[in-house]
């Protein structure tokens, strides 16, 4: 099992970077993704914008594009989300994309343009379903639209939800060609495992997609995503944890101290779908400064993006985007294929490394050598990432990193390498 997973896993611990995208009809509303829930809108009232549905300049390959240039490798889409609408033609809805003005099956579209760009594929699928009149109303915050008591404890509707979800999962794995990832979202209170028969859905998924990774959340909720490894590793079934808008204090590890893959999933600003007058916006600093973090503590960065109505990634996240590519065309190496250096954290930033050559991420503005506590006598020598410089390194016990010129520019970050102990 750990093994399969080790195998199934590898092209992700190595990539650590991917796109996130929330989008379908809550784009209109532009109030995130959330706005049927939060907004308690009836069915009818939502289906307004169901009506409209028409994302005329949707262009995936700008989408796949923009995903290549920040220096993603990987992607997941919200083939459905909570809200029930499907962007792909699925037989068991008439809730979908292809029966709207749009009329054409986005998943299928998406998965075609980021594959042309040699990306990695995912969907996202909501275990919830707002629309589906089997779901049951449990609880205020998941459905607060339906609260009749026998139907919420209906079992055998809910099972016909289940029938009908199931089948989904199954088209999406066998219509759409090979899948890299499925992203479920998302358990509560006690609706988690078995209750969405879990195992049957994991062998269907195996069955079809053997290579497939599959996220936590079948068992855990987005705030637990994190954490469900070190509190039930038996029965999680899945390949990654899945930390929402955190990035777990010393990467994420089973009950045995083994290292669990995991991917930290953030917004670029403060909403996962379009919204509209939210403009706080993340800097690409920060972004870079998330994904150097994950990294170092052996995790990926899932980045969002909320493409509006008309189809298009909102141009404030693609001005970030094409910050973070700069950086990562002179900087991906400490990124790709890195991981923890299994040193203490220094006070100045962050570690990653990738076999003998360790890269010092050095977040502190301050001018001044940078102390490599720990690392007297092994460093081999030193350069700076971004144009291949020399840096200086004092021996031989207290390692110290000095700029080479006055003008060093300490907000980028550089690396150096050393011969690791057992080569000395
Ligand atoms: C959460 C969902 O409820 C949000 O809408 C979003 O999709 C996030 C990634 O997961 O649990």
């Amino acid at each position: 099992m750990i093994r399969q997973r080790t195998e199934r896993t590898e092209w992700f611990r190595h990539d650590r970077f991917g796109m996130f995208i929330h989008w379908g009809i809550y784009a209109i509303p532009a109030r995130g993704e959330w706005v049927r829930s939060f907004e308690r809108m009836s069915d009818q009232d939502y289906q307004t914008y169901v009506d409209e549905f028409n994302p005329e300049r949707y262009d995936p390959k700008a989408w796949a594009k923009a995903a290549k240039d920040a220096g993603m490798t990987y992607t997941v889409l919200t083939a459905k989300h909570h809200d029930g609408f499907c962007l792909f033609d699925s037989k068991h809805t008439t809730y979908k994309s292809t029966n709207t003005p749009c009329g054409r099956d986005l998943v299928r579209e998406f998965l075609d343009a980021f594959r042309e760009e040699g990306l990695k594929v995912g969907l996202y699928f909501s275990l919830i379903d707002w629309h589906h009149p089997d779901f049951p109303a449990y609880g205020d915050r998941i459905h607060p639209m339906r609260d009749d008591e026998s139907f919420r404890r209906d079992p055998e509707r809910f099972d016909a939800y289940l029938d009908d979800m199931h089948a989904q999962v199954r088209e999406l794995l066998t219509g759409y060609g090979k899948l890299d990832i499925m992203w479920f979202d998302f358990s509560y209170d006690d609706m988690r495992g078995e209750k969405w028969r879990a195992t049957e859905l994991m062998t269907m998924i195996r069955e079809f997609q053997p290579q497939i990774i599959v996220d936590n959340r079948l068992e855990a909720s987005g705030e637990e995503g994190g954490s469900i490894y070190s509190r039930t590793p038996s029965f999680f079934s899945g390949d990654f944890a899945s930390p929402e808008q955190i990035i777990p204090p010393q990467g994420i590890t089973d009950e045995d101290g083994r290292p669990i893959p995991w991917e930290a999933c953030m917004t670029l600003n403060n909403n996962w779908g379009y919204a509209a007058n939210d403009h706080a916006y993340k800097s690409a600093k920060t972004v870079i400064r998330k994904l150097v973090e994950c990294v170092s503590k052996n995790g990926n960065l899932l980045l969002n993006v909320g493409p509006d109505a008309k189809g298009e990634i909102p141009r404030r996240s693609l001005s970030v985007l094409t910050e973070v590519g700069a950086w990562m065309r002179r900087n991906g190496e400490s990124i790709y294929g890195c991981g923890e250096a299994g040193l203490d954290k220094p006070e100045w930033g962050r570690y990653t490394r990738k076999g003998d050559k360790l890269y010092a991420h050095i977040f502190e503005e301050s001018v001044g050598p940078v102390n490599l506590s720990g690392l007297g006598g092994q460093v081999k020598k030193a350069r700076l990432l971004e144009d291949g410089s020399e840096l200086f390194v004092s021996r031989p016990w207290n390692a110290k990193l000095y700029p080479n010129d006055e003008f060093f520019n300490f907000a980028q970050p550089e690396h150096f390498t050393y011969p690791l102990p057992d080569e000395l």
